[in-house]
This record gives structure tokens, C-alpha cells and sequence, in this order.
């Protein structure tokens, strides 16, 4: 029987409460829309399976809360990703700046390897923008990242932003990839089950498939 992907990576989408996180993740995994928000409890993932040069990269990707208080369970989920959207709402300067703070957690509990991207979301509500495109890309190349505007409401950049950053993790851990396929055996799980760790002793196994949006 074909393998069902050969590598899996962990993914995680960072950023301020009503950023649109949870519609981005939505609008890539099943290409839907939600215009109430219903915040997010804790964290909660969905998948996808993309081919990248051949390889079939399972991604898991962690949808987390931004509200103070679930900070100290998002922490755990930095560890163990390979890589991290940080969002922002280009109708919210607040939300930009706290772009800053996030970048310093993931610096502080996330691994050295670990690939970021900054997402500038919402880029249909043109008439409200507080922040220019030329803000992200500049904040982006001070930090090394690339930078794309989103929309989860018009389907604008979804695919690419999720796919891009899937490549750069891929490319990081090439050699682990290389490895696997001069192999014979199974898939390469980057991403440990966190059943292992407990981490997900707080959800019930239907509470972790659920969309939350
Ligand atoms: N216009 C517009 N609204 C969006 C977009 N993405 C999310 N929203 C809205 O912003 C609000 C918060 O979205 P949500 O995904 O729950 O944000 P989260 O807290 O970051 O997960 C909801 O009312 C969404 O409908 C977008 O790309 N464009
Ligand atoms: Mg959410």
C-alpha cells in the first residue's frame, strides 16, 4: 500500500485575539469561511497533505488562542513546532505591534531551527488598513522572515503562505528527508505524537479534529 505522506512537520499560527487565525486555518484546510468569531479554546490543530518536489509533507497545524490567559499552555506548543505563522490584522496597529512580543516567545521556547512567516491578514478590508504593506515587509526582513498579506476572506495568498513556509521547513530538514528515502522504512515524524508528553490531556480526541471557527 502507498505511504500516506513520507514526512510530517508541526506547524503553529501565532498572533493577537480576532487576527484571523482561525479562518486562515479554515480557509486552507477546508477551504471555508466564517464571519462571527468564536474564540478559540486553548489550542486545536487540523491537517493537510501537500507535494513538495515529490515528497508528500503531512502538516499539522496548531491553531492557538491569543488571550493572555492560555499563554502559559501555548508555551508547551512552541517546543516541538518546526514551524510558526505570526499573524497580524493590517486593521489593527495594536495587533502588529505585538508582532515584537511574539517574535521574543518564540526566540525564548521555540528551537533554534524553527522557520517563521509573517502574515499580514484581512488584506481585502483595504478601507480600514492601519498598517502598510511597506510596515510588514520591513519588519519582515529585520527579521530575516518573508512576508505575505492575506485574506481568509477572499482566499488571497492562502495556499502560498501555507505552502511557502511548509518549503522552508522542508529545506531545513532536507537532509533528515534525504536520509529517510535512501531508506526503506516509514515516514519520518518530526512532529512526536504529544500524547507521548500529556500535552493533550486537557482535550478530548473529538475536541482535537473539531474546527473551532
Ligand atoms: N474581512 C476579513 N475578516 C476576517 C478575515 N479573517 C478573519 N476575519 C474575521 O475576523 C474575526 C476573527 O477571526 P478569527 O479567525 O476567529 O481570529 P483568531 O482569534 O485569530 O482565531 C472573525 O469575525 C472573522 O470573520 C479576513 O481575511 N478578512
Ligand atoms: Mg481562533
Amino acid at each position: 500500500m502507498a505511504k500516506q505522506y513520507d514526512v510530517l512537520f508541526r506547524l503553529l499560527l501565532l498572533g493577537d485575539s480576532g487576527v484571523g487565525k482561525t479562518c486562515l486555518l479554515c480557509r486552507f484546510t477546508d477551504n471555508e469561511f466564517h464571519p462571527s468569531h468564536i474564540s478559540t479554546i486553548g489550542v486545536d490543530f487540523k491537517m493537510k497533505t501537500l507535494v513538495i518536489d515529490g515528497i508528500k509533507v503531512r502538516i499539522q497545524i496548531w491553531d492557538t488562542a491569543g488571550q493572555e490567559r492560555y499563554q502559559t499552555i501555548t508555551k508547551q506548543y512552541y517546543r516541538r513546532a518546526q514551524g510558526i505563522f505570526l499573524v497580524y490584522d493590517i486593521t489593527s496597529e495594536r495587533s502588529f505591534q505585538h508582532i515584537m512580543k511574539w517574535a521574543s516567545d518564540v526566540d525564548e521556547y521555540a528551537p533554534n531551527k524553527v522557520q517563521k512567516i509573517l502574515v499580514g491578514n484581512k488584506a481585502d478590508e483595504e478601507n480600514r488598513r492601519q498598517v502598510a504593506t511597506e510596515q510588514g515587509s520591513k519588519l519582515a526582513k529585520a527579521y530575516g522572515m518573508d512576508f505575505f498579506e492575506t485574506s481568509a476572506f477572499t482566499n488571497q495568498n492562502i495556499t502560498e503562505t501555507f505552502t511557502r513556509l511548509a518549503e522552508q521547513v522542508l529545506a531545513v530538514h532536507k537532509k533528515d528527508v534525504d536520509l529517510l528515502q535512501s531508506s526503506l522504512t516509514g515516514e519520518l515524524n518530526l512532529a512526536a505524537l504529544e500524547e507521548e508528553e500529556g500535552l493533550c490531556d486537557h482535550m478530548s480526541a473529538d475536541q482535537t479534529n473539531a474546527c473551532w471557527c
